[in-house]
C-alpha cells in the first residue's frame, strides 16, 4: 500500500489546495474495499482517452493500493495511437474479451460519460465515477457515483494530471509523454480552447518527459494505405465559402474520418470543416471549428437529431447514424441531407433549398490537365 506515505518526496509539502484534497476523497469513496477496479475510456479510444486511462491506473495503484485494469472497445488503428499504445507500460484489453463471470466490478469511466452512447461499459460492471472534460456532459439523475465534469477543459489528460499532482505521485517519464500528446491533439497545440489547467499541466509535464517517445509518436510510421484514403479525400474535397468538407467511400478504420476533418482545417480561410465516411452499415461525420464560439458538439446533435447520434467539444464533434438497409441511393442521398443541413448552419446565405449543391461549391484540389508538349 502506498498509502499513508505521503510525505513530499522533493522537499515541500505539496500545499493542498482543500478543492483539490476533496477530489481525491470523493474518488476515495467510491473505490471498492477489495478487487479490481475496472478503467473504460471511451470507445475507440483517442489519445486523451488512452493516456487519461494509464494516468488512473498509476494514480489508484500509488495512491489507493487498487489494482485495475483498462478495458476498451473499439479498435486502434490510427498509427500515432497504436505508437503510444507501444510505449504504454500498462496493458489495454478489449472488452470483447473481457470475462467478469459472477463479478460486478467496479467501474470508472473516462474522456466521456456511459450515458451518451459513445462509451461502453462492459456488462456486469457498475460504474462509480465519472471523469469528463467535454462541454455538453450533463450529470445524470440518480447516479450517486463520482461526477468530475470540467467542461471546457482541453484534455481530460490534463484533469488526470491534477489528480496525481495533487496526490503527489510521481510521473514516470514514459506517461508523460503520453499526457503530453494526449493534451497537444486535444488542443491541436494550444490552437483551439483550453484552460489554465491544461497549460500548467503541460509545463510541468514536459520536463519529466520522454521526449524520444513523444517524437516517435508524432511521427509514427504510415501505411500505404493511409496515403491512398489521403488521395481519396482530397479528391472528394469540396469548398463552400469557409466550409471545407469531404468524404471517404470504404473507411476500415474509423479514426481517419476526424483526420480528415482536421486536414482540411488547415485550409487558409476556411473555419469550419467536415468528413463523413461510410464504414459498414454506418455513416461516420467529424466536424470541426477554428472559431473560439463554435459549439460544433451542439450543432452536430441538431444536425443528425433522431437519425443517429453524437457528441463533442466546442471545437470538435463526432457523429454516427444508421444506414442499415438502406440502398446506395438513400445512402447517398442520406449523406447529401446532412450535407446540406450542415451547410445551412455554417454557410447559410446563398444555399438554395432546391440547387444541387455541385453549382455552389467546388473542389478542393482543380484538377488540371498536364500540357503536353
Ligand atoms: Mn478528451
Amino acid at each position: 500500500m502506498a498509502n499513508g506515505n505521503g510525505h513530499g518526496k522533493n522537499g515541500h509539502d505539496a500545499a493542498e489546495k482543500p478543492a483539490l484534497s476533496s477530489r481525491l476523497a470523493a474518488l476515495k469513496a467510491v473505490l471498492p474495499d477489495t478487487g479490481r477496479v475496472l478503467i473504460v475510456p471511451h470507445d475507440y479510444p483517442d489519445p486523451d482517452a488512452f493516456a487519461s486511462a494509464a494516468a488512473m491506473h498509476l494514480l489508484l495503484k500509488e495512491k489507493f493500493g487498487v489494482r485495475s485494469r483498462i478495458v476498451f472497445t473499439g479498435m486502434v488503428n490510427r498509427a500515432e495511437n497504436r505508437e503510444m499504445l507501444k510505449h504504454c507500460r500498462y496493458s489495454f484489453t478489449n472488452a470483447a474479451r473481457l470475462q467478469l463471470g459472477r463479478k460486478r466490478p467496479a467501474a470508472l469511466v473516462l474522456d466521456g460519460v456511459p450515458w451518451s452512447g459513445r462509451v461502453t461499459v462492459p456488462t456486469g460492471a457498475r460504474v462509480v465515477g465519472v471523469i469528463d472534460h467535454h462541454p455538453q456532459t450533463r450529470a445524470k439523475k440518480g447516479f450517486e457515483g463520482l461526477m468530475d465534469f470540467r467542461p471546457g477543459t482541453g484534455a481530460t489528460a490534463s484533469i488526470m494530471y491534477e489528480y496525481l499532482k495533487e496526490a503527489g505521485v510521481p510521473v514516470p517519464a514514459w506517461l508523460a509523454a503520453l499526457l503530453l500528446y494526449a493534451i497537444a491533439t486535444e488542443t491541436l497545440d494550444f490552437s483551439r480552447r483550453f484552460t489554465p489547467l491544461d497549460l500548467e499541466a503541460y509545463s510541468a509535464l514536459l520536463p519529466c518527459a520522454n521526449m524520444k517517445i513523444l517524437g516517435e509518436i508524432r511521427h509514427a510510421e504510415l501505411p500505404r494505405s493511409y496515403f491512398a484514403l489521403l488521395r481519396e479525400a482530397m479528391d472528394h474535397a469540396q469548398l463552400y465559402g469557409r466550409v471545407a468538407w469531404s468524404h471517404l467511400d470504404a473507411v476500415e478504420h474509423p479514426e481517419i474520418v476526424p483526420e480528415i476533418a482536421d486536414l482540411l482545417g488547415r485550409i487558409e480561410r476556411v473555419t469550419w470543416t467536415f468528413c463523413t465516411g461510410w464504414r459498414g452499415d454506418e455513416m461516420l461525420i467529424s466536424l470541426r471549428s477554428s472559431q473560439p464560439a463554435a459549439r460544433c458538439g451542439c450543432l452536430l446533435r441538431t444536425v443528425i437529431g433522431q437519425r443517429g447520434s453524437a457528441g463533442g467539444h466546442h471545437n470538435m464533434a463526432a457523429g454516427t447514424l444508421d444506414l442499415t438497409g438502406k440502398t446506395p441511393t438513400e445512402r447517398e442521398e442520406l449523406r447529401e441531407e446532412i450535407v446540406r443541413d450542415l451547410l445551412g448552419w455554417l454557410e447559410p446565405r446563398s444555399l438554395e433549398a432546391d440547387e444541387p449543391l455541385d453549382t455552389q461549391s467546388h473542389p478542393l484540389v482543380e484538377t488540371v490537365s498536364p500540357e503536353l508538349p
